[in-house]
């Protein structure tokens, strides 16, 4: 069972990336990939405030636990979690972001941004590398962990489950993949297009260990990461984490048009003052 004092911290944390992020949407001239951003903050935050082995002062460290963001249309959240962790510097991501030859971009590159594994924003990709990264630690008796962030309409593509045959055979405890299952793809609610439920099925029947949480509870987001089996046992897991598109903004969640967009002034005010009553709510309820 996760401390209150340490799900209190996160969820500050978590809640502080958020305020930058939507203050970055209100300043930059082009549009940002908030509806996504949001339902995995939680998430990330876990990740790089609690639950990964990693220093900013020594990012090669040999033994780092391994992160990839497959769903790489959210890179900007991540530089805003990983400054918070003393990556980056915010000030620096406001500045440049998205313009030509800024390291920021808005897909991750790790050739321009040393602390980012892999340069994704094909969807699909992150998964197959992963694997690739748990059995090439297993073969050099690494003890490190490898975690993929995904889409759940990422995992539409057919690289996502030769990937997710694997593992399970390569008997890759060392791997920990997250769906952010906020059930919207681009343009649609993901059970239009496809049927996915009932999906956590599906990666039992390839061979994975499957824990289902709500993810946007910081406290079920810490139980289960702090319940990972070893990371030299034998079965892969992933994380289910049931989000919802737009997490705590009024008038972004659960909207198609959310998939991506800018804030004016107004809207920005309306965020921030959610984004408080939501924080404050939350914190009261735990
Ligand atoms: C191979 C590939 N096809 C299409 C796209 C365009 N695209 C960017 S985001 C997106 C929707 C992804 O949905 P999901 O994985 O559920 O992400 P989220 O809703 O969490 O933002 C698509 C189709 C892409 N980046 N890569």
């Amino acid at each position: 069972m996760a401390k209150k004092e340490e799900v209190l911290r996160l969820m500050e944390i978590a809640h502080q990336m958020r305020k930058n992020l939507v203050k970055l949407c209100g300043a930059y001239g082009g549009n940002i990939h908030m509806g996504g951003d949001m339902s995995m903050s939680d998430v990330l935050t876990c990740l790089y405030h609690h639950t990964m082995h990693v220093n900013p002062e020594d990012i090669h460290m040999p033994d780092r636990d391994r992160f990839i963001l497959s769903k790489g249309h959210g890179a900007v959240c991540m530089y805003i979690t990983m400054a918070l962790r003393g990556f980056f510097d915010y000030d620096e991501i406001v500045r440049t972001y998205g313009q030509l030859d800024s390291a920021y971009g808005q897909h991750p590159c790790k050739v321009h941004l040393p602390g980012v594994e892999a340069s994704t924003g094909s969807l699909g990709h992150g998964l197959p590398i992963c694997v690739g990264m748990a059995a090439a630690a297993r073969q050099r008796k690494e003890n490190h962990r490898v975690f993929c962030m995904m889409g759940d309409g990422e995992t539409c593509e057919g690289s996502v489950w030769e990937a997710a045959l694997n593992a399970p055979a390569l008997k890759l405890g060392n791997l920990v993949a997250i769906v952010d299952r906020n059930k919207q793809f681009m343009t649609t609610f993901s059970e239009e297009g496809v049927h996915f439920e009932p999906y956590a099925d599906k990666w039992r029947a390839f061979g994975w260990n499957v824990i289902e949480i709500n993810g946007n509870d910081m406290n079920e987001v810490v139980d289960a990461f702090d319940s990972l089996p070893a990371a030299d046992s034998s079965v892969p897991t992933v994380i289910v984490a049931n989000t919802v598109k737009g997490a705590r903004v009024s008038f972004m969640e659960k909207q198609i048009k959310w998939h991506c967009g800018s804030l004016d002034a107004k809207d920005l005010a309306i965020a921030l003052d959610d984004l408080e009553a939501a924080y404050q709510a939350e914190k009261e309820a735990l």
